[in-house]
C-alpha cells in the first residue's frame, strides 16, 4: 500500500511506522490515523515481524490532532460521527509491542498516542503535554487517564489544567518514559531496544505484554492469577525448553517462537 502521510520500513524484523507530515508537525489528521491503521494491521499481520516502532521527525513526534480538521466539527456532528475515535484505538490492540520513540513535541493526540504504545523511549529535546485546555477543549484520547496513570494525579493534573510542557528529563523522572537517550540516537537505540525484544520467544513477549496491560485493567489479585496462568501456559512451549537449555549449557538462546 501507498501511504501519503507516514513513511514505512521494515529493519530485521522490527517495523518502523515514521510519521510524515513535516509542514503540520506531524499533526494527526484522519488521513494518517487511517494510514497507521492499516501499517498496524499489516505488520501484525507479518510473520516475519517482532516489535513495532513508531517514530516521528526530530522537531515533532506528533503535536496533536489536526486542529484545522477539528475545527470544523460542531457538536452535533463530533457525536453523531463520534469524532475520531474509530481510528485512534488500533495501537492499543496490537498483540506485537510497539515502542514510541519521540523526538521533539509529543502534544495533545500526540501525548495520547505515545502513551497507548508499550513504552516510550524519548530523545534529550522530548517535550510531552496535553495542551488542549488552551484550545478550549479537554483531552479526548485517553489524556486524562493514562496520563495519571503513568505520573499520578497532582503531575497529570496540573498538566492537562495549565497546558504545561514536560521535558525529557522529567517525563523519565515521573515515570511516563522508559529511557532518555541523545536526540541524534532516538533511531538507533529504538532499533537496538526493538532487536533485543525480537531475539526473545514471540509468544511470550505476547504473554508479558497482556499481563503488564492486565495490572491497569484488573485488581491485583485477579492480575497476579492471570499472570501466574500464563506463566504456567510458557512451560508448554519448545521455546521455554531451549531458553532452560541454553542457560544451563552456557549459549545464547534460538527461539522458534513455538
Ligand atoms: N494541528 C494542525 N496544525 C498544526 C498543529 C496541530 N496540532 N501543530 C502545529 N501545526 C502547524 C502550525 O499550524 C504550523 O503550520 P503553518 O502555520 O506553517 O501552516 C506548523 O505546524 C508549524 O507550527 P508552528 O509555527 O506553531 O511551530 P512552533 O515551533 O512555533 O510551535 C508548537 C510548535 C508545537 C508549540 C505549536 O505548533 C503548537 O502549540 N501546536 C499545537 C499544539 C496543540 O494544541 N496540540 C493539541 C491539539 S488537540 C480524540 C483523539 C485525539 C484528540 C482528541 C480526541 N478522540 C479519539 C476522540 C486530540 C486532540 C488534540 O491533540
Amino acid at each position: 500500500m501507498a501511504y501519503e502521510t507516514l513513511l514505512i520500513e521494515i529493519s530485521d524484523q522490527t517495523g518502523i511506522i515514521r510519521l510524515n507530515r513535516p509542514d503540520d508537525l506531524n499533526a494527526l489528521n484522519n488521513t494518517l490515523m487511517d494510514e497507521m491503521t492499516a501499517a498496524l494491521d499489516d505488520f501484525e499481520a507479518n510473520d516475519d515481524i517482532g516489535c513495532i516502532v513508531i517514530i516521528g521527525s526530530k522537531k515533532a513526534f506528533a503535536a496533536g490532532a489536526d486542529i484545522k480538521e477539528l475545527k470544523a466539527f460542531d457538536f452535533a456532528s463530533a457525536y453523531q460521527k463520534d469524532l475520531i475515535s474509530k481510528n485512534w484505538e488500533r495501537v492499543t490492540s496490537c498483540r506485537k509491542p510497539v515502542i514510541a520513540a519521540v523526538s521533539g513535541y509529543a502534544l495533545g493526540g500526540g501525548c495520547e498516542l505515545a502513551m497507548m504504545c508499550d513504552f516510550i523511549l524519548a530523545a534529550e529535546n522530548a517535550k510531552f503535554g496535553q495542551p488542549e485546555i488552551n484550545l478550549g477543549i479537554p483531552p479526548g484520547a485517553g489524556g486524562t487517564q493514562r496520563l495519571t496513570r503513568f505520573v499520578g494525579k497532582s503531575k497529570a493534573m496540573e498538566m492537562c489544567l495549565t497546558g504545561r510542557f514536560m521535558d525529557a528529563e522529567e517525563a523519565e523522572r515521573s515515570g511516563l518514559v522508559a529511557r532518555v537517550v541523545p536526540t541524534d540516537s532516538l533511531m538507533d537505540e529504538a532499533k537496538k531496544v526493538a532487536a533485543s525484544i525480537n531475539a526473545k520467544s514471540r509468544p511470550v513477549t505476547m504473554m508479558v505484554k497482556e499481563s503488564v496491560n492486565a495490572a491497569y485493567e484488573t485488581a491485583l489479585s485477579q492480575g497476579v492469577l492471570f499472570e501466574r496462568r500464563l506463566f504456567h501456559a510458557a512451560f508448554a512451549t519448545e521455546d521455554k525448553d531451549e531458553g532452560m537449555e541454553a542457560f544451563i549449557e552456557k549459549r545464547d538462546a534460538h527461539f522458534k517462537n513455538k
